[in-house]
Order: C-alpha cells, then structure tokens, then sequence
C-alpha cells in the first residue's frame, strides 16, 4: 500500500502526521478521484474525508484508507478533530492555500506545520510496474492521435479541426482524456511555445508543431512533432534537422544515474554549435506522470539525478519570432538496460510532409 509507505517515510522525515490535498497525490494514495483531504500518521488508519458529493465514489474506490464525508461548515472542524486525535508535534503537507495554513496554524497551538511536497515526489517520480504500463498505452494512444494528424493535416484546414481529428482517434481507441490543452501552432505561430489552437488557416509551406498527450488510467503521454506542409525550405531543413539530431544525441543519455542537467547540456551544445543557441528557449524536459510537468526536469538548472522508474519528456526546440519553429517530443522511461520510449511516432523529416 502506497499510504503505508508515505507512513513509514514519515520518521525519517521528522514528521508524526502528513496531510495530503493535492487530487493528484489523493489518487496516487487511494487510487480514488474524489479528491478530498488524506490524512496519514503511524499507528493509525489513513483516513480520507472527501465531499457528500463524492462520497460514493470515494467509498467504492479508495483503497487503503477509511473514507468519511465532511460539508463545507464542518470540514475544518472534522480535519481539526483528526489531528488532535493524532496528537502531532510535526505535521507535513503536499500543499495549502495561504488562508487553509493560517486557519491550521491558529487553531494548532504549538503544533508545526511543515510543507513538504518532496516526501510524495520521491514515491511519485518513480513509475512501479503498474504505472508503466498504463503510460505505455498513453504513449500508444498519442502516437494514434499523431497517425490521424498526419493523416488529416493539409493546407486549407483549420487549427482546431486538426485538433480534433487526433482528440476524437485517441479518445475511440480508451483514452481517458487529453493530458493538457492542445497545442497546433501553424505557420508564424510555431515559433510560440505554447501556441494554443487558434482558428488560422493552415497554408502551404508551414511548420505545424503539434504538442499533445493523452491519458490512460489518468497516467499521461506527452508528444511533440513538426510536420511541413509541402516542401521545405533550406532554413526550414536546417532548422528541422538540428532540432531532430539533438533529441537524437539525448536519448541515450536519459538513464539510470544521468544529470539532468548534463542531459539538457548535451542536446543545448547541438543546438549552439548550429547558431540557434538564444532560440532554445526552454529545458529539454520535465517528468511525466500522473501529471504532464512534474519532476525530475532535465533543464540548465536542474538538481535532479535519473533513476529506474522515472519518466521524461526529451523536447528540444528552436524558435524564431516571425519564421516559425521546431520542437520534436518524445516521453521516455528510464529502465535498467537503458531508455525507453513511449512514443514512437516517426520523426525523420520527410516522413513529417504532407
Ligand atoms: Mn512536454
């Protein structure tokens, strides 16, 4: 059990308790969506106190924990009870509002409250055999999205019609939903990061950045690529392929003991030594999970080093205000003989034209 872990983690941490609010977190613990308020301490059963609204829910799924229903007149109330039930000195949490801190604090006495978030990533970022699986299916289902994409993608359509094609495969093929927004930044716009869907036109000779995910059993898949539409230009060649060869030169470094800072500098210095060094605008990637950004990153200042379990974006780009740009993604899993990818759609350029 998950919960017994965070638990045991606790002493090592100098915490006697632990309040988990985060949905996510909630889930990762009791593999319940109803979101709520966990809470954890040695000796003691976890308790979930989650809405009436979502009671039900709560009940048939969570696991792990006991589940009790508050209102919104007495969940301080109930919450507080817990706690005094526990009799903390030190209470860890994953996160709070300003206002829930200060209504904890005052009514605590003495009792410390420390956020911690750190003792929840540390389980979270490595992937158990479960949690692989289900990202291998939402690597599946983007590389599905991508195919109809490709398939759909022409001059004359519309940013959110390409959209939709990729939502409505991965969708009929048991996506639980689309990790994030989509993004189809067309012509001008691909040099936009994050770009949104617009209603622009797509035309002949652009770059088209489609960056997307999809979710299965709520774990998510991050994907990126570039498609040309028709022939590319010599810049746009150029551009293309260092992107692609950078991603290339990091992927075998994405394993068991590796920087992430040493990651990022491998695919950058491609980059650099191409002349597009200042168009590099981001890190090269950032965990992937039950959330679409979360740790380890890999990135000019990262402090995070890889292990067996965790699971990244490798995303270099390039972009040029005015031209366009290029970003290729792909989701890796660090395993013991090396990185995986969970996304497996093509990226040589001329399998990138439509
Ligand atoms: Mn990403």
């Amino acid at each position: 059990m998950r919960t017994e872990r965070l638990s045991k983690s606790l002493e090592d941490a100098g915490l006697d308790a632990y309040i988990v609010t985060r949905e996510p977190n909630i889930f990762y613990y009791t593999g319940s969506i109803s979101g709520g308020v966990l809470i954890i301490a040695p000796d003691t059963s976890p308790l979930l106190f989650t809405s009436r609204l979502n009671l039900y829910i709560a009940q048939d799924n969570a696991q792990g924990c006991n589940v009790e229903p508050y209102t919104k007149k007495d969940k301080d109330e109930k919450i507080l009870e817990r706690l005094n039930q526990i009799a903390p000195e030190k209470i860890g949490f994953d996160e709070l509002s300003l206002g829930e801190y200060k209504a904890l604090e005052d009514k605590l006495g003495d009792v410390k409250l420390k956020d911690n978030p750190d003792l929840v990533w540390a389980m979270r970022r490595v992937k158990d055999a479960s949690e692989q699986k289900f990202m291998k299916r939402a690597g599946e289902l983007s590389d599905i999205g991508m195919e109809a994409i490709r398939e759909f993608l022409a001059e004359g359509v519309r940013e959110h019609e390409v959209a939709a094609a990729a939502a409505n495969a991965m969708r009929r093929e048991g996506a639980g939903d689309i990790s994030f927004p989509f993004i189809v930044a067309s012509g001008p716009r691909s040099a936009y990061p994050h770009a949104g869907v617009s209603e622009r036109k797509i035309r002949r000779g652009d770059f088209v950045t489609i960056d997307m995910g999809a979710t299965y059993r709520r774990y998510c898949s991050d994907i990126t690529r570039t498609f040309i539409v028709g022939s590319p230009s010599e810049k746009q060649r150029t551009i293309y392929e260092t992107v692609l060869e950078a991603k290339e030169a990091a992927l075998p470094e994405i394993r068991e003991s590796a920087k992430g800072i040493d990651v990022d500098r491998i695919a950058r210095d491609i980059i650099t030594k191409a002349g597009y060094g200042e168009d590099f605008i981001h890190g090269l990637g950032h965990g992937v999970g039950l959330e679409v950004h979360e740790p380890p990153s890999l990135s000019k200042r990262s402090g995070d080093t890889l292990a067996v379990g965790n699971v990244v974006s490798n995303e270099p780009g390039i972009y040029i205000k005015g031209f366009g740009g290029v970003r290729i993604e792909d989701t890796v899993l660090v395993t013991s003989s090396g990185p995986e990818r969970l996304t497996n759609f093509d990226t040589g350029l001329d399998a990138m034209r439509v």
